[in-house]
């Protein structure tokens, strides 16, 4: 149970608290009395995850979305996942606990200076596609002629986009130089990182493996390149999830993504023991409680019980939406 429920985020005003348990009896009505499906990312608290219909990755969850059929679906994640959801099931009501919840990668490349980007290398006689990753907002997608996740990305950049074009690939760079690393591609890269990922610290991360060098460190492809290299597994959240379930022998794994993940590999995986990496503060060399993401943070019990009984804030179509879904759905569903 999170002890923290009284905590604000991100300059809020304390919530009142409300015990979890009943909250979650409340949600269990609400969802049945409004006709909702809830779907989770494996970022969010995992008390939430364990009301939600569906939880998942990003690949997962667009694929849940497009398929559910009650008229309302509560996405309890970042506002771009919650986009996807609308795009690709656009009859239903599409909810968002919180609708500042978004994401740094999202926010570190806007659509007018993406599109300002690619007439500049067009000018440059450039010959190119650009494969967005998903944390992208709808209006970049629209831009876009590829979406991946961190499922799907080596299998489209290998299987699907045509080899006789440059890539530019945005907006992860560490993503992107990971994808040059094991499909072999050339690609031109956006300078974005992921707030959480970017901060992972190497120092502690080799002073925890020192002193269990049994232990096995399993890090996200987001994470820069010097996590990457000690890491025994590079995968998405779904990958590491099936790794660790393929091992049957209890061992200790140092995990190099957000931390609310323990909860997913935990539950498909008891047998192991699970450490999140911590964070460092770069400007005062202190390992700090940053392998949490605040934009999924803002996803509570009482903001999912709330957003089911008035119905908002709610996601509503864009006119872009219409080219963002097309590049959306050949990408996560063919
Ligand atoms: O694709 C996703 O859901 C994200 C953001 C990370 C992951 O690996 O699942």
């Amino acid at each position: 149970m999170r002890e923290n429920n009284l905590l604000p985020v991100m300059g809020e005003e304390p919530a009142i608290y409300e015990d979890p348990l009943d909250l979650m009896d409340e949600i269990d009505r609400l969802k049945v009395k409004k006709d909702a499906t809830i779907l989770a990312h494996y970022y969010v608290d995992g008390e939430i995850q364990d009301i939600a219909d569906y939880s998942g990755d990003s690949l997962q969850l667009a694929r849940d979305a497009a398929r559910v059929e009650t008229s309302t679906i509560v996405f309890s994640g970042v506002h771009f996942m919650a986009e996807t959801a609308k795009m690709l099931n656009p009859e239903k009501t599409v909810l968002l606990p919180d609708m500042l919840a978004g994401c740094s990668l999202s926010d570190s490349c806007p659509a007018d200076k993406l599109a300002a980007y690619q007439q500049e290398l067009r000018e440059k006689g450039h010959d190119f596609v650009t494969v967005a990753y998903i944390n992208t907002s709808a209006a970049v997608k629209s831009l876009c002629d590829w979406i991946v996740t961190s499922g799907n990305a080596r299998e489209i950049v290998e299987e699907r986009v045509p080899k006789d074009k440059e890539i530019l690939f945005v907006p992860d760079q560490h993503l992107g130089r990971y994808l040059i690393e094991v499909t072999g591609r050339d690609m031109i890269l956006w300078p974005g990182a992921c707030m959480v990922h970017e901060v992972f610290s190497l120092q502690d991360l080799l002073r925890a493996k020192k002193n269990n060098p049994e232990s096995i460190v399993i890090a996200h492809p987001e994470c820069p390149q010097n996590i990457l290299e000690v890491a025994d597994f590079t995968g998405g959240t779904e990958n590491m999830r099936k790794y660790v379930t393929s091992i049957e022998e209890p061992k200790t794994f140092m995990v190099a993504t957000e931390a609310n993940m323990i909860h997913p590999l935990e539950a498909a995986a008891p047998q192991h023991e699970f450490v999140p990496v911590p964070g460092i503060l770069t400007d005062t060399g202190e390992t700090c409680a940053c392998n949490r993401c605040p934009h999924m943070a803002r996803n509570t019990l009482q903001k999912v019980r709330d957003c089911l009984k008035y119905g908002r804030p709610e996601i509503l179509w864009q006119p872009y939406f219409d080219k963002a879904k097309e590049v959306v759905q050949r990408s996560l569903l063919q």
